[in-house]
Order: structure tokens, then sequence, then C-alpha cells
């Protein structure tokens, strides 16, 4: 299995709770590598681009207001099979439905206030990965 990178962004729900540390913790002792971090606030724009293949559902709006209501902190990971991993130790959507133990199972709220991101494809992390970070940033 190949070494892969993905998008893991610690959303406004965890960094108001002070659960970057935390959260960070629990990746790096999944075995991920961190390439690049930064805590930045998201404008509207750019969480609407972010989020662009959502914009015709119904949440898109609050969606935005969430992702736009306080700083998040995007990480660029490495490890071998990383978006599957980080899919399996970030949990379902639904933090009420992730499962015990996951990261949104214990840090988020619920389908929408569920405590960070995972990219979900090997295109996708491609293109989150260069929305926050250059290549210089990502060099090893
Ligand atoms: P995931 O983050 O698990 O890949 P996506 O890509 O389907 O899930 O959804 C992106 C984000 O949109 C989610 N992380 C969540 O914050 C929000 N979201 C998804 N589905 C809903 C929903 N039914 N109601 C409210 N927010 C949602």
């Amino acid at each position: 299995m190949a070494t892969e990178r993905t998008l893991t962004i610690i959303k406004p729900d965890s960094v108001a709770a002070e659960k970057i540390g935390e959260i960070i913790v629990t990746i790096e002792n999944s075995g991920f590598r961190i390439l690049a971090m930064k805590k930045l606030r998201l404008s509207r724009s750019d969480a609407e681009a972010f989020y662009q293949v959502h914009q015709e559902k119904p949440f898109f709006e609050s969606l935005v207001n969430f992702m736009t209501e306080g700083p998040v902190v995007p990480i660029a990971l490495e490890r071998e099979n990383a978006i599957a991993k980080l899919r399996e130790i970030m949990g379902a959507t639904d933090s009420t439905k992730a499962a015990a133990g996951t990261i949104r199972n214990r840090f988020g709220t619920n389908i929408e206030r569920n405590a960070i991101h995972g990219s979900d494809a090997v295109e996708t992390a491609a293109a989150e990965l260069k929305f926050f970070f250059n290549e210089t940033e990502l060099q090893t």
C-alpha cells in the first residue's frame, strides 16, 4: 500500500472546545505524520468554495455559518492508506452515530458540528490540500 496524503480540518467546534491538542495526539498515535499545519479563520467565500459540492444541499448555508464561526486548523497528513485510515479514526459524518472511540464520537456533537473534516478520495484530497497549502509548505 502506497504512502498517501490527506487533509483534515479541526473544525470551529473542536477549536473552541480547546481540543486541538487531543485531536492531534490521536492522529499522530494512529501513525500519521504531520506535513503542514496552520490556524486560520475561513471567510464566507472560502467556506463556500471548499464545500461547493454541497451548494445545492439544504444544510449548505448552515454548514458555511458553522465553518466560519471561529478559527479552524487544516493539517496535511501522510501515511500508508491515509485517506481510508483517517476516515476510520474520524468516524461517521453524524457524530451521534460515530463508532465509540472515533474522533467524531469523542469530540463531535451532531451531523453538522462533527469535530473534524477528512478528505474522501485521492482527487479530493489533492484538491483540498492545495486549497490550504502550497507546494513549498508540503515539502517534507
Ligand atoms: P464527511 O465530512 O463525513 O465526508 P460530507 O462530505 O457528506 O461528510 O459532508 C460535509 C460536511 O457537511 C459534514 N462534515 C457536516 O459538517 C456537513 N453535513 C453533511 N451532511 C449534513 C446534514 N445532513 N445536515 C447538516 N450538516 C451536514
